[in-house]
């Protein structure tokens, strides 16, 4: 990829740069949606990796900003809005403060954290709308949408799932997951409204079309010069090319920006249409002045992070977008993440699988540790996991790695010195093979993070503490009194080092190295590779900073969020002896008024005569199926009235993963169950 190839302060080759070239750094994460809180995939996903990378930049001494926001429109949100019982607005406004909230917690430090509902984006879509539509790149059709007749509404987007004609797995309506294939309506096979399961049914409407075949040159062109992107990203976005399809930007929806054309006043833009558009009004909100320059000039590197879904939306639909108004500059890279699935498992809400952000707040560790564990962790070339003793594992290598080397060069620095850093004399051959490699490491470090590759960055970094540790135990200063000074002047300067190599990783890790040492200049990349600590320093006390977990705790948390529920507690025989469970026939069925999943069912009990229940069977049976089943009832249950219906007892059934079936029993209507 090479950030660092074109050079300005090249650290390799300092006086080989042929000539000088002052780029400066918008550094994008994909914008999060607002329909549920973050978790730990999102963080590793988009979120962190721009943080470290925008950090490790301004270290370098580079103008580097850092773009996101939340992702706000959409029928997604209109849903969870309404779920809520809340308007979209109040929705939108209370999730951004949360999600805010959250990657504060983890230090993410953007430079404008903004909204893809603010004013700004709003009219800017409109105006790169408006830049489309006059250079023909727009076009209008009569087009066929999803429409759900029992919900009353079209329903965009993810709100069909149906299975993919590419690949044949279970996808969402606008993009298959699996293999990422843009879709279009007609192309689906077996759709289902995820709201309510039912068949929706196609339904013609007037939409806008982004001309996208017109792009297909130029953006085959630009993609196959941008010879830095990662392999995958640069073939998959050129297979993409190879079959591009008008790509509709509009949706019957009422949430989201307005479509500024007659004719188009009861629909707004697609989502995905002002998303990106988002990272310009977001600039835009951060700095009314210097934004439009941003975008625009050819000293801007635009690098947008993303997990590996949004790949086409930033390689082939924004770009395009853009080029269509002959404005804007394009992305210089796209990192794009593979996925992070839990402990082996997808992460699930409803399931209770993972955790999420707020999950992680509450638990006691500071997040320097879930930053430092989740790059260990990272999806960065294969999908990956999260795992509890992966988690461990990683902290147990900050404090018996680096947490270790720094106290131990504390105290002993202390006990020997007073706290004040040695002077040397002459460095052996021990010494100067250790600064060679404290001269090397920026170098090294700062070659994967430019990659893009954090676990090996930070492995690189790691590596440097290592070697440091070993020739302490090596000289063993605290018995050979002829090495000690020398010793611990290197090894205090290797904090010093590494204070200034994991800061993109562990901010607070960072500042609390360098307060220990007592120092309060900047830092900057390339002093981690110089012997800048003085003789005669001053230091403070230090205190170990990186504590180890023990078992217990992980297999605590390991079942806590594991999903599964607990087993409920034990009862006795005699309690058990108390239901009286019978056989019962289904005699009639029918749908109660008003409620969606409720149906009345009316049983033959044998002896004990006709019952009726209310059961919320709906999304699993059509009356019809059930008239006839011999069932499992409980008939001793106490009545209760639902949506108007007297419930005599209820009848039995097995639930897994929203598949629900009833228990049946051969045995005629009456027989007792034991
Ligand atoms: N909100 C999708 C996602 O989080 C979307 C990214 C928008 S980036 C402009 O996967
Ligand atoms: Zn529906």
């Amino acid at each position: 990829m090479g950030f660092i190839s074109i050079c300005f302060k090249n650290l390799h080759f300092p006086n080989k740069c042929p000539e000088v070239i002052f780029f400066r750094y918008l550094v994008t994460s994909a914008l999060p949606y607002v329909n549920s809180r973050p978790h730990l995939g999102h963080l590793i996903g988009s979120l962190l990796p721009p943080d470290i990378y925008v950090r490790f930049l301004r270290l370098r001494g580079e103008d580097a900003i850092y773009i996101c926001g939340t992702d706000e429109h959409g029928t997604a949100t209109e849903i969870a809005a309404e779920k809520a019982g809340v308007t979209p607005e109040e929705w939108c406004a209370r999730m951004h403060k949360l999600h805010k909230e959250d990657y504060e917690w983890f230090e993410i430090e953007f430079t404008n954290f903004g909204r893809t509902s603010s004013k700004s984006n709003h009219e800017l879509t409109q105006y790169i709308f408006k830049k489309n539509y006059e250079k023909g790149y727009i076009f209008e059709k009569e087009t066929e949408q999803w429409y759900c007749n029992k919900c009353k509404r079209f329903l965009p987007d993810r709100y069909v799932k149906a299975t993919c004609p590419y690949c044949g797995a279970e996808t969402n309506a606008d993009q298959c997951d699996s293999c990422g294939k843009l879709l279009e309506p007609h192309e689906l096979i077996e759709p289902r409204c995820v709201i309510c399961g039912s068949k929706p049914e196609l339904k013609q409407s007037k939409h806008l079309f982004l001309d996208l075949p017109k792009f297909a040159p130029k953006l085959k062109q630009w993609i196959s010069s941008n010879k830095h992107w990662s392999q995958n990203v640069r073939n998959w976005a050129l297979s993409l090319c190879d079959n591009l399809k008008p790509r509709c930007i509009t949706r019957d929806l009422k949430w989201g920006v307005k479509v500024p054309l007659k004719g188009y006043e009861d629909k707004v833009f697609y989502v995905w249409f002002d998303a990106p558009i988002g990272y310009i009004a977001i600039t835009k909100d951060w700095n009314e002045k210097e934004w439009h320059d941003w975008w625009t000039s050819k000293e801007t590197r635009l690098i947008h992070f993303l997990g590996k879904d949004n790949i086409p939306f930033h390689t082939i639909i924004f770009p395009a977008m853009l080029m269509g108004t002959e404005e804007f500059i394009l992305p210089y890279n796209i990192i794009a993440a593979e996925y992070l699935n839990y402990e082996g498992k997808k992460f699930s809400k409803s399931k209770g699988i993972g955790v999420t952000l707020e999950d992680a707040r509450n638990l006691p560790y500071p997040p320097d540790y879930w930053r430092y564990a989740l790059v260990q962790m990272a999806p960065e070339t294969h999908d990956s996991d999260f795992t509890w003793k992966g988690f461990q594992k990683a902290i147990d290598e900050l404090a018996d790695v680096l947490g270790n080397f720094v106290h131990r060069s504390f105290i002993l620095t202390k006990k020997f010195f007073n706290s004040e850093v040695p002077k040397p004399e002459a460095f052996t051959d021990a010494d100067k093979k250790l600064i060679e490699e404290i001269e090397k490491a920026p170098g090294y470090v700062a070659e994967e993070l430019s990659k893009g590759h954090l676990r090996e960055a930070s492995k690189r970094a790691m590596e440097l503490v290592r070697e440091a540790n070993a020739y302490l135990n090596q000289q063993e200063p605290w018995k050979n009194e002829g090495v000690r000074a020398n010793t611990l002047y290197l090894c205090l300067n290797v904090c010093r080092s590494a204070a200034i190599l994991f800061e993109p990783f562990m901010p607070a890790f960072s500042s609390q190295v360098w307060a220990y040492l007592n120092l309060d200049e900047d830092k900057k990349w390339e002093d981690a590779g110089k012997l800048l600590l003085k003789p005669g320093h001053k230091i403070n006390e230090s205190k170990p900073i990186f504590k180890k977990i023990g078992d217990d705790e992980i297999e605590k948390w390991e079942k806590q969020f594991s999903g599964e529920k607990e087993a409920k507690p034990m009862i006795s025989y005699d309690e058990f002896a108390k239901l009286d469970l019978r056989v019962a026939q289904i005699k009639h069925v029918e749908k109660v008024e008003g409620a969606d999943k409720l149906l009345k069912i009316v049983l033959d009990v044998g002896e004990l005569g006709e019952r009726t229940v209310a059961a919320g069977l709906a999304p699993y049976y059509k009356p019809e199926e059930l008239v006839g089943k011999n069932v499992v009832y409980l008939a001793n249950l106490q009545p209760r009235k639902l949506r108007g219906v007297l419930s005599q007892g209820m009848i039995l059934a097995g639930e897994k993963d929203n598949k629900v079936k009833l228990l049946e029993c051969d045995l005629e209507p009456g027989a007792k169950v034991l």
